[in-house]
């Protein structure tokens, strides 16, 4: 017989809500397979920005904190999905960023099991990234970039969580507390809706 399809779920919020944070540990805890969307995008720019223009002008928008074409965008997640071997489900981290994308990934590749949505006021969201910014350095943790990136992510976020809601895929979670509280809700949720 053949295998059931990986469950998947989509972690969505604003920059610094927490999402690389909290689906590493779904990851860990549930043996899921974790894609980030950024990271995804990120990597490729850094290895193609010098040689391809397409890339070049993708780091960019990126580093301006700006969305990636779409097309790109999903068929980078495509070719990621493609080249996992077998999991019992896989986590998505930052995707889709608006209704287009989501429409567009339900499409071409599946609809999500459960979407869940990280909550967090603009005040913890810059307090974290600024913190991040000083810790690291991704070439889009500058304040300029981090504006645009709260401000897509306003603008793009409530008609994408409202048609979610209308078909009744998403959780939203408050992810102003620390870690280990939001993690506690995330898995108490996928027991939950998943199992
Ligand atoms: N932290 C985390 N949780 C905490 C908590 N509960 N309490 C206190 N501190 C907490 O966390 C951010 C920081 O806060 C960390 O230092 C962490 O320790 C701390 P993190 O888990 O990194 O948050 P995350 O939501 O992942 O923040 P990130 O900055 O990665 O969010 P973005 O949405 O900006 O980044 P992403 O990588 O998803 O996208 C980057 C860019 O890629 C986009 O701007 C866009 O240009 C492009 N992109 C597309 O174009 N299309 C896509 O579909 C996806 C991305
Ligand atoms: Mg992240």
């Amino acid at each position: 017989p053949s295998r059931p399809r990986p469950k998947v779920i989509l972690v969505i919020g604003g920059p610094g809500s927490g999402k690389g944070t909290q689906c590493l540990k779904i990851a860990e805890r549930y043996g899921f397979q974790y894609v980030s969307v950024g990271e995804l995008l990120r990597k490729k720019m850094i290895h193609n920005a010098t040689s391809n223009r397409k890339w070049s002008l993708i780091a960019k928008i990126i580093t301006n904190g700006e969305l990636a074409p779409q097309e790109t965008t999903i068929t980078e997640i495509k070719q990621k999905i493609m080249k996992i071997p077998e999991a019992s489900g896989i986590v998505i981290d930052g995707f889709p960023r608006d209704v287009g994308q989501a429409l567009s990934f339900e499409d071409q590749i599946c609809t999500p099991d459960l979407v869940v949505f990280l909550a967090c006021t603009n005040h913890r969201l810059k307090e974290r990234l600024q913190k991040r910014a000083e810790q690291q350095g991704r070439p889009d943790d500058n304040p300029k970039a981090i504006d645009r990136r709260l401000t897509n992510f306003k603008q793009n976020t409530i008609p994408l969580v409202k048609y979610f809601q209308e078909r009744g895929l998403i959780v939203t979670l408050d992810a102003d507390r620390d870690e280990e509280e939001v993690f506690c809700d995330i898995s108490m949720t996928l027991d939950n809706k998943l199992f």
